[in-house]
């Protein structure tokens, strides 16, 4: 049964984080700027239909001329870190080779401007905008792709080295292989399930090779991947419901967990996709399972299964609040699926990397009453802090996402942000989550 208590507010860990998190494509803009090339976003999002209104992150929050009193925002908000990506793009313009300096100089501003408002900069390498010219040239199921991948991780480190407090490889590169090269619904929109079980092997050889990079040069910083999990249930004890569930769990969480805690796919799941799978020496994966200093754990819903597959509307819940991507909220999820994971796994620390909702907000004279948001932040810390409490050694928390922002194939039609963006002036106006989450912090960090 739902937990119905409201106690009194945990104490966090002293020295923990508390955050915001944001992408770059999601918000900076500037996309022809400072010598930045095209990403396959940029591409993808100009193919008619694919991105609801067409629109692509062209100009988003402005973010890359706007970048510091966004940092101002977000040490405003009492906050002590502050995760964000790193855009291939304007790194390496041609995915690899020439190293755009002026692209590094952007980060490196950031990542100095973050220090000087006393926010920990956390980076995360790979956020879903590829190089187009690494996609001309067949993009994450190409072998030299953990090359290339390890090439661009050691040009931003370079630069920015142990300024930045943890480095992320990939945030949730389930989405990357199945949505971008099965589905299809984000960029490059290839539809074929070899070629995504293909990318997901290449991720997982160029995580691992990105670590054994960085470890090589006796970093710092932590390291690190940011994964998309989710609690799995049945929709009902049937046999068959049962065991779709486990199929869907090995497919979407241990697909990504096991390669990098174990050096291999889970067995169910590769028995299941025995006809589209690759040839690929499954004994290399070996070398994706490297040690990590933690595991980033982005948390939105949970999966209903039943035998015809995953869906996030099941029929089990019916009454569940549901945000306006249709998801189910459901804060309790947040401590089962850290404390199994624990169980399983036993990363040495976990971030949350992403939590957070998109509703329907009512801008109102200024203000931006947003109670859905701030009861689904408070609803989540209470089972974030239950879950500490049982002994998951969680190092952190950032809320997704600071500002309203590109949110990819929904184009701006859906808003995460604890901050609220208009997007013709460019202004920001802190809802009444923000102002929540800067209070509740405050009450945190005396
Ligand atoms: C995260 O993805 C991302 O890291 C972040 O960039 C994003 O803004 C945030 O969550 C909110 O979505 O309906 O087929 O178009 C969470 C996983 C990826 C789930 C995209 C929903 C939509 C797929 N999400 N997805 S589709």
């Amino acid at each position: 049964p739902p937990d119905q208590r409201t106690p009194a507010e945990g104490k966090f860990p002293a020295n923990f984080l508390w955050g915001v998190a944001t992408s770059a494509y999601q918000i900076e803009g500037a996309t022809q700027e400072d010598g930045r090339g095209p990403s396959i976003w940029d591409t993808y999002s100009r193919i008619p239909g694919k991105v609801l209104g067409g629109e692509s992150g062209d100009v988003a929050c402005d973010h890359y001329h706007r970048w510091a009193s966004d940092l101002d925002l977000v040490a405003g908000l009492n906050l002590n870190a502050y995760r964000f990506s790193v855009a291939w793009p304007r790194i390496m313009p041609e995915g690899t080779g020439r190293v755009n300096a002026a692209g590094l100089d952007f980060y490196e501003r950031l990542v100095d401007g973050a220090l000087e408002r006393g926010l920990q900069p956390h980076v995360t390498l790979y956020h879903w905008d590829l190089p187009q010219a690494l996609q001309d040239r067949g993009g994450w199921p190409h072998p030299d792709m953990p090359e290339w991948f390890t090439d661009y991780a050691l040009a931003v480190y370079g630069r920015l080295g142990n300024r930045v407090a943890s480095y992320a490889t990939f945030n949730e590169p389930w989405c990357t292989a199945e949505l971008g090269y099965h589905v299809g619904r984000h960029a490059p929109g290839v539809q074929d399930l070899r070629a995504s079980l293909l990318a997901s092997y290449q991720i997982q050889l160029a995580h691992g090779s990105v670590i054994r990079a960085l470890r090589a040069e006796n970093t710092r910083a932590e390291l690190g991947t940011v994964l998309n999990l989710y609690p799995v249930d049945a929709a009902s004890g049937r046999a068959e419901d049962l065991h779709a569930a486990q199929l869907i769990d090995e497919k979407l969480n241990r697909w990504y967990l096991d390669p990098i805690f174990r050096g291999r796919f889970p067995a169910g799941a590769v028995a299941d996709y025995a006809e589209a799978m690759p040839e690929i020496d499954l004994q290399a994966l070996a070398s994706a399972q490297q040690p990590l200093d933690f595991l980033g754990v982005n948390y939105y819903f949970r999966q209903w299964v039943s035998e015809g597959g995953a869906s996030r509307a099941g029929p089990p819940s019916p009454d569940a609040e549901r945000t306006a991507m249709g998801w189910e909220v459901y804060p309790e999820g947040l401590h089962r699926l850290l404390t199994d994971l624990h169980r399983e796994y036993q990363a040495p620390k976990y971030l949350i990397t992403e939590n957070g909702a998109a509703f329907d907000d009512q801008w109102n004279n200024g203000e931006v009453h947003d109670e859905a948001r701030t009861r689904y932040l408070q609803g989540h810390l209470q089972q974030l802090h239950r879950a500490i409490q049982d002994g998951v050694p969680v190092g952190g928390y950032f809320a997704w996402s600071l500002m309203d922002n590109y949110e990819w194939a929904y184009g701006y039609s859906k808003r995460f942000g604890i901050v609220h963006v208009d997007y013709g002036t460019q202004q920001r106006t802190l809802k009444d989550s923000a102002k929540w989450y800067r209070d509740f912090v405050r009450r945190q960090r005396p």
